[in-house]
């Protein structure tokens, strides 16, 4: 006979069994986390884990449409035919880019007009470098050099995410992402070897105003960052948002040098010490009001996403009644 105190009913028992199903298999994630495999769509994940992806691949999936707007805005003012034809092909690859990515969201049950409609809302966030213009061509080649520079530093280490399908599609973008870094860079050292007084000068101040944004692309400092532990733990993440951003300053000043440009930091100096370079300090507040949406560019850039949205209704319509007619011809046949 049992006593009451040990008595539990039904619901209890469920829940209690549950929970421990659900212990066990948080166990077992994280067994499989910790022996670094990988953790495929169709296999067991903490809610949290899920969220966290979806939040990190869908950002990176919309900073790559968005990252079409600035460099877009040039395709049409290229100073070359060979200019304009590499740019096209950098610009229509972010799209793809774009596009391995909310597929690699969608399978952690998620669709792409959530996902999309989340941007277009201004409820999601894309990348903050995305919100500054481009004023001249030598910005170009500065944002192939210093934001796509940026960019691999980040993503090369997400190619050994422990998601497979977000670590497998940037693989195939890392590899794209450093032609353009290389093609951003020969075009400003044509143009710093070759060019004009003025041309030169125009590099000069692209870089001036480009590279404290691009630092900001890694992300708060790590003190500041509240999902890098969790992300980390998790090989979502594998290097910090701190270390990433000394190795990309580390990377990028012999490349100034011999660019023959000056990053415009008077702190920037190496540490033999910590074998890095030192550098001055982050303006923060710019960066978090880019991020709530006061940057230069927030209300034009959301503008034109959204306009290119409806003005692309037709097509998907389109598309949807072209698919129906295949389908009912096809259960006809
Ligand atoms: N801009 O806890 P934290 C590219 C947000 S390159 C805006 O450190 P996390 C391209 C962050 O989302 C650019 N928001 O976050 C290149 C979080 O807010 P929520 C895209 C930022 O996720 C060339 C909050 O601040 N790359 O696509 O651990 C041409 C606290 O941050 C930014 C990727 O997306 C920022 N810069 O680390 C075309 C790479 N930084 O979500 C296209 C994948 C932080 O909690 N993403 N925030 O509301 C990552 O590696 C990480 O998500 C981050 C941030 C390092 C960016």
């Amino acid at each position: 006979m049992y006593t009451q105190a040990m008595s539990v009913g039904p619901q209890d028992q469920a829940a209690k069994l549950q929970t421990a199903e659900e212990q066990q298999r948080n166990e077992a994630f994280e067994a499989r986390i910790d022996a670094g495999d990988f953790i495929e769509a169709k296999d067991w994940m903490p809610d949290h884990y899920r969220k966290t992806l979806v939040r990190q691949i869908s950002q990176h999936a919309h900073s790559e449409i968005v990252g079409m707007l600035p460099e877009g805005n040039w395709i049409t003012r290229a100073p070359t035919l060979k200019r304009k034809a590499i740019l096209l092909a950098k610009v229509q690859d972010e799209g793809g880019h774009g596009l391995y990515l909310y597929s690699a969201a969608e399978t952690l049950g998620t669709s792409r007009d959530q996902m999309l409609d989340a941007l277009h809302t201004g409820k999601a966030k894309y990348s903050s470098i995305f919100n500054y213009p481009t004023l001249t061509w030598a910005d170009i080649g500065v944002v192939g050099w210093l934001v796509d520079g940026a960019a691999i530093m980040n993503q090369v280490p997400l190619c050994r995410c422990s998601y497979g399908p977000y670590a497998r599609a940037m693989i195939r973008i890392c590899r794209e992402e450093s032609f353009h870094q290389r093609q951003g860079y020969e075009s400003l050292l044509v143009m710093m070897r070759e060019g004009t007084a003025a041309q030169k000068a125009m590099v000069q101040d692209a870089v001036n105003r480009w590279w404290w944004p691009s630092l900001m692309m890694f992300g708060p400092a790590d003190k500041d960052s509240p999902n890098s532990e969790q992300s980390m733990r998790w090989g979502i993440k594998r290097l910090t948002n701190d270390e990433l951003r000394q190795k990309f300053v580390d990377a990028t000043v012999p490349q100034a040098e011999l660019l023959g440009v000056t990053l415009p930091d008077p702190d920037l100096k190496w540490n033999a010490e910590r074998e890095h370079h030192d550098f001055g300090a982050i303006d923060w507040a710019e960066f978090w009001r880019v991020v709530g949406g006061n940057g230069p560019c927030n209300t034009e850039r959301l503008g034109t996403r959204v306009k290119a949205w409806d003005d692309g209704a037709w097509v998907r319509e389109a598309a949807l009644a072209h698919a129906k007619k295949r389908a009912t011809a096809a259960k006809a046949a």
